[in-house]
């Protein structure tokens, strides 16, 4: 047995060389996930890449051929793959230049820390003059540049947010906004070794901890939790909480001594929650009738938090919407006016749901890492504006109090990403992919961006490599040997870039004259004579390499989130502008942006079930991310393909909504809005709020050929729209948008994504 480790956790398998013959979970691991049953199952999945490949259109006429995306694809070898694709780096940077091309790559890739593919893709456009970046995520894209102007940096946040272990001990009320997700929390970016959530809230409520879940779906937290449900409107998380703020505020439960020693600007959020500012006084009963929990109930829970140690988290899809910065905002001045940041297991959370990582214990020590240059491009996008710098070159835009401009693109380079799966209004994107001259990309499978390249290498998957790694905050240092060799003539993308450097005449600059192997091992050494130097002993690369895994060392494990801040404000200051908590931030004020005035607000998404829209579209999508995969990773795999209904995604909806329609279980449906339409498979289940259509993202996308905007397989990203969250952070908004459902009644397409696209002969 050899261990093993993916973004959803650790495995051991044997295997007879060429596939996994056997697959476990992790032996150290309490609440082992199905998800690893998708590794081995996809190995050689058809759609697995077994060689080069160039679109028909773009090999015969050659850069901006039209036809990506439609056309058939020729298989190459490799020389001939890394000679088009040399000569074509070659013309554009010597053309163009570095600001020409987009290598920003965003996406997940593999659990390896050598072989992560973002770290390569980096390093090598490094060593050609640098290229337009992405900052930010889609995760969090709207939090992280939020948090900072009121409350700190959220990476810092993320690795010291106070110990699920303190939260058991002393929380009596969690509100969680989003909920507390274990099907999220399977995975950690990196690798989760031990998985916990269940075990963890079943800990927390036998110590008297209660668990209010307020989301449209009621299993977003674990039955183990015994949590109440609020159902509330998706969308409206900010209009309950001003109102629990409101009760807070007019009856005498805000903690004034906290909000005058650790806030600033409490006073004109009051005016507005007082209805000074505009005359609307935001009271549970204003906050009913946008969120249709009952009036009675706010007011009650208002009281609950404010009588007990009380922990606010909000989950991370919440700011994944329209004017995301807001039911975060508001969390954390909940938070505040409770005067309880930087107490033992009080205060404001960040995605305990959302991910493995948070409330783990801060971990002391990194995992080598290989440097990826420096980037000397300044030109940068947030990176869910991807369409619209593809669409708008030289145009200009606002984001965080910067006025930008797109660059023109010339090359669009993805390595380790599927921004068919990760972006919005897919549509939308086929256009914009259809302006670059050339887009490469390398995946180990067949997915919709590969079908949109020009250039598709494929890539060897983690088990087929030998790599080391442990995700964010976790304890377990893993080594990875490989499993198998790799399945037809895939590479790793450290051997592609070393020999597309060596070509460009890079190559020394790239592998500085090592081999995967030797990188693997002089990190590692170079890692353990740094620690070793600070006085922390770590076996040999060869001990560590045959071992079963290391534990690594935690600051401490009971930590407390801002305690030092609360202890002495003047000498632990927040990074925020004036050191304090910001209710009010003149720096956002400043901007002057009316989608994300200077302290927190209830604005009205356009897509929501409260507003017009839903008059002809009376269902709120959510879109949220996939119980039974990562992404669109492996979706061909077993335990994915083990919920497909007639081959579809599955699409939640409550018995009322779905007898409403005449419609059943294991029926074909079909969603649509005015940016497109997708099939799914109905799954009628009371856990789901009446008014929501939940599907959640992952099904690769399968455009009709006649009509790109329609998805036979399921991928939700045809609906959402490619709006930004607001004008401050533009980040990406795929969680929720309106569509109407009804029966499929056509005849049920096949679905071309599941094997590989159409191939030519191969040429040499
Ligand atoms: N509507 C909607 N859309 C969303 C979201 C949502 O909530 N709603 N959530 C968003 C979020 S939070 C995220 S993080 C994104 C995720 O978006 P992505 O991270 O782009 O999604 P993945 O499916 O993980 O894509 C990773 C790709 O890398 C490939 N890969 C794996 N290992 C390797 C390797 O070693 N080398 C190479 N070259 N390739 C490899 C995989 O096969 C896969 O195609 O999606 C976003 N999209
Ligand atoms: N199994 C699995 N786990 C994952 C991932 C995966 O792909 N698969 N992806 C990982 C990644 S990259 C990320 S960023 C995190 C994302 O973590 P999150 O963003 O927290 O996860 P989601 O599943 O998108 O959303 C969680 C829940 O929020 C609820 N929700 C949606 N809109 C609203 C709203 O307006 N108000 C309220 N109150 N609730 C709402 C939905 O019911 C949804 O199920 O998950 C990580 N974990
Ligand atoms: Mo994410």
């Amino acid at each position: 047995m050899t261990t093993h480790l993916t973004h959803w956790g650790a495995f051991e398998a044997v295997s007879d060389g060429r596939r996994l013959t056997e697959v476990r979970p992790w032996s150290g691991d309490p609440e082992p996930m199905p998800l690893i049953e998708n590794v081995a199952s996809a190995q050689h999945h058809p759609t697995r890449i077994d060689r080069p490949h160039i679109r028909r259109g773009w090999l015969e006429h050659g850069p901006g051929a039209p036809g990506r995306g439609d056309e058939p694809f020729v298989p190459v070898s490799w020389d001939r793959a890394f000679e088009l694709l040399s000569g074509e780096l070659r013309r554009v940077y010597d053309e163009f230049g570095a600001e020409s091309v987009y290598g920003g790559s965003y996406g997940w890739a593999s659990a390896g820390r050598f072989h992560h593919a973002q770290s390569q893709v980096h390093r090598f456009l490094n060593c050609l003059g640098g290229y337009v970046r992405h900052v930010n995520s889609y995760s969090m894209g709207t939090s992280t540049v939020l948090l900072p102007h009121i409350l700190g940096d959220l990476y810092w946040m993320l690795g010291n947010f106070t110990a699920k272990s303190v939260i058991t001990e002393h929380t009596e009320l969690i509100v969680a906004f989003g909920g507390l997700s274990p099907k999220n929390a399977a995975v950690t970016p990196g690798g989760v070794s031990r998985h916990h959530t269940r075990g963890w809230l079943a800990e927390a409520r036998a110590n008297g901890c209660r668990v209010v879940s307020v989301t449209p779906l009621r299993d977003d937290t674990p039955a183990e939790a015994g949590a109440e449900w609020l159902a509330s409107r998706p969308g409206s998380d900010a209009a309950l909480m001003l109102a629990l703020a409101q009760v807070l505020d007019a009856e005498g439960l805000a903690d004034n001594d906290f909000l005058a020693r650790y806030t600033v600007g409490y006073d004109r959020f009051a005016a507005y929650l007082r209805g000074e500012s505009d005359g609307v006084v935001k009271d549970p009963r204003w906050a009913e009738a946008i969120t249709g929990v009952p009036a009675d109930r706010i007011r009650a829970l208002a009281h609950e938090m404010a009588a007990a140690r009380t922990l606010v988290t909000v989950s991370w899809s919440l700011q994944r919407a329209r004017y995301g910065e807001q039911p975060v905002w508001l969390g954390v001045v909940l938070a505040a006016m409770l005067g309880q940041i930087g107490l033992p297991g009080g205060g404001f959370g960040h995605g305990y749901g959302s991910t493995g990582s948070v409330g783990e214990p801060t971990r002391r020590l990194g995992v080598p890492r290989l440097a990826q240059g420096v980037n000397p491009v300044e030109t940068f996008i947030p990176v869910a504006r991807i369409s619209d710098m593809l669409l708008n070159p030289g145009a200009s835009y606002d984001y965080n109090g910067q006025r930008l401009v797109y660059p023109d693109i010339r090359l669009v380079y993805w390595c380790g990403g599927n921004p068919f799966h990760h972006h919005q209004d897919l549509a939308r994107l086929r256009r914009a992919f259809a302006r670059p001259d050339t887009i490469v990309v390398h995946d180990a499978f067949w997915t919709a961006s590969a079908r949109h390249a020009d250039i598709v290498l494929p890539s060897t998957m983690t088990i087929e490599r030998d790599d080391y790694g442990a995700g964010e905050n976790d304890r377990m240092f893993f080594p990875m040997p490989a499993l198998t060799r790799p399945h037809g003539e895939a590479r790793d993308d450290y051997a592609i870039f070393a020999e597309l450097s060596e070509s460009l005449g890079v190559g020394k600059e790239f592998t500085e004259g090592r081999t995967a192997e030797e990188w693997l091992r002089d990190l590692y050494e170079q890692w353990r004579a740094d620690l070793s130097a600070r006085g922390t002993t770590m076996p040999s690369f060869d001990e560590f390499w045959a071992g079963e895994g290391i534990t690594l060392p935690v600051a401490e494990p009971g930590q407390v989130v801002f305690a030092d801040f609360r202890a002495d404000p003047d000498a632990h200051p927040l990074t925020t502008p004036t050191g304090r908590i910001e209710i009010f931030s003149e720096t956002i004020d400043g901007f002057g942006y009316a989608d994300c005035p200077g302290h927190p607000v209830w604005l009205e998404p356009e897509e929501w079930l409260g507003g017009a829209a839903a008059q002809r579209f009376p269902l709120q999508l959510i879109a949220n991310q996939p119980r039974t995969k990562l992404h669109s990773q492996l979706d061909v795999g077993a335990h994915s393909q083990s919920v497909k209904v007639a081959g579809r995604e599955p699409v939640r909806l409550h018995p009322d909504e779905a007898s409403a329609r005449g419609l059943r279980d294991g029926d074909v449906v079909r969603l649509f809005n005015d940016r497109g339409s997708c099939l799914a498979g109905l799954v009628v289940d009371d856990a789901v709020r009446p008014g929501i259509a939940q599907l959640s993202t992952g099904a690769w996308y399968d455009p009709d050929p006649s009509d790109p905007t329609f998805c036979r397989h399921g991928n939700p990203n045809v609906l959402t729209a490619d709006r930004p969250s607001s004008t401050l952070s533009q980040g990406s908004t795929g969680q929720l948008c309106l569509v109407q459902l009804e029966a499929f009644t056509g005849e049920l397409p096949d679905l071309a994504v599941s094997a590989a696209p159409e191939t030519l002969p191969v040429c040499d």
